[in-house]
């Protein structure tokens, strides 16, 4: 599988989670995960102590339609119909750039293709540590060892201890 076609997947996999997942599950294999829209009760743009305390009963009442103090299955149903709705909006947003109102395969690639790409900008600046816009061996020889966990000695992660 090409790492194209992961991206994709990941797309696909994590809309799928969001509407398997509706109101009281928000733990994935990431752990617990928040949308900064969410938990901006307010709409200020920031997010303030108290609307983190209140994050949570806020999602509650907002899911709970009719105030019972109950969330039925229609509600949670609903409530996470709109996880999707405003998951897909904002990956609308994102990736529909002649902005039809959807996402063809070509602007689905393109995408990955810029997320990869500043994936691999992110490596190479990284691995090119004199800047000069090539990495040498030397350079090269420098990051494996750092992978391999040969070099940044003196902090003390890991050491054997006996
Ligand atoms: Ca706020
Ligand atoms: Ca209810
Ligand atoms: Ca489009
Ligand atoms: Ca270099």
């Amino acid at each position: 599988m090409s790492p194209k076609n992961t991206v994709t997947v990941g797309v696909v996999l994590a809309l799928a989670l969001a509407a398997a997942a509706p109101v009281a599950a928000q733990t994935g294999p990431r752990g617990p995960h928040f949308l900064f829209e969410e938990m901006d009760l307010n709409n200020d743009g920031e997010v303030s102590l108290d609307e983190m305390r209140n994050h949570r009963g806020a999602r509650f009442d907002q899911a709970d339609a009719d105030n019972d103090g109950n969330l039925s299955r229609d509600e949670m149903i609903a409530a996470g119909q709109a996880r999707v709705a405003a998951g897909v909006d904002r990956m609308l947003e994102r990736l529909d750039s002649d902005e039809d109102g959807a996402i063809s395969r070509a602007e689905m690639d393109a995408a990955a293709d810029r997320r990869a790409e500043r994936f691999q900008t992110r490596m190479f600046e990284r691995l090119d540590r004199d800047g000069n816009g090539a990495i040498s061996a030397e350079e090269f020889e420098d990051a494996a060892d750092v992978m391999r966990g040969h070099r940044g000695g003196g902090y003390g992660f890991g050491r054997d201890r006996g």
